[in-house]
């Protein structure tokens, strides 16, 4: 069985960047709805269930026919929003020298970093994610999916990604998704993608 975690921070945390309403709804109404439609879908499944949903993601050829869709769509949906919630903050903080000597590589320095990232947020097709992922290889990239689609299921380790939907933003900016995303910036915790990074690449 698969539960909502608990935020590391009140709802209105993220103010004015992220309200409070869009906040609460997100977690407690969009989020819980994945936990609970995946623990709907997983329970004649408990073997399955009983894996992180990030390994059932990982593995994901090995998820019965009729429970691919639900995976895919509710635990994708579970793995992503879980990532999500920890990767923002009101507290500052900046990429490594390991993150920042990452993306010099592959996606420049911090300035084309966003640039880049907010140019392939802002041009997802309706309801999907915009990612900052580690390969195989162990190098970075941007990416996006549709829908909840997680990187997982293509072998890649999300370390850092924006939720694109309009649920995530509509109540504050309306159709406006790039000032979203300008703002998005200033509630990065840049503390635990550099944990992430380190971990992938280990
Ligand atoms: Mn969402």
């Amino acid at each position: 069985m698969y539960s909502l975690p608990q935020l590391p921070y009140e709802y209105t945390a993220l103010e004015p960047h992220i309200d409070a309403q869009t906040m609460e709804l997100h977690h407690t109404k969009h989020h819980q709805t994945y936990v609970d439609k995946l623990n709907a879908a997983l329970e004649k499944y408990p073997e399955l269930a009983a894996k992180s949903v990030e390994d059932v993601l990982r593995d994901f050829d090995s998820v019965p026919e009729d429970a691919k869709t639900a995976v895919k769509n509710h635990g994708g949906g579970h793995a992503n929003h879980s990532l999500f919630w920890t990767i923002l903050s009101a507290t500052p903080s900046q990429p490594s020298e390991a993150l920042s000597a990452a993306m010099a590589v592959s996606c420049g320095d911090q300035d084309t970093f966003k640039q880049h990232f907010a140019e392939k947020a802002t041009g997802v097709f309706g309801s999907g994610w915009a990612w900052l992922v580690v390969n195989p290889d162990n190098t970075i990239e941007i990416m996006t999916t549709p829908n909840q689609d997680s990187p997982l299921m293509q072998g890649k380790t999300p370390i850092f990604g924006l939720d694109v939907w309009e649920h995530a933003y509509y109540l504050k900016y309306q159709n406006r998704r790039p000032e979203y995303i300008t703002a998005f910036w200033n509630i990065v915790n840049w503390a635990e993608v550099n944990r992430r990074f380190d971990e992938a690449v280990a």
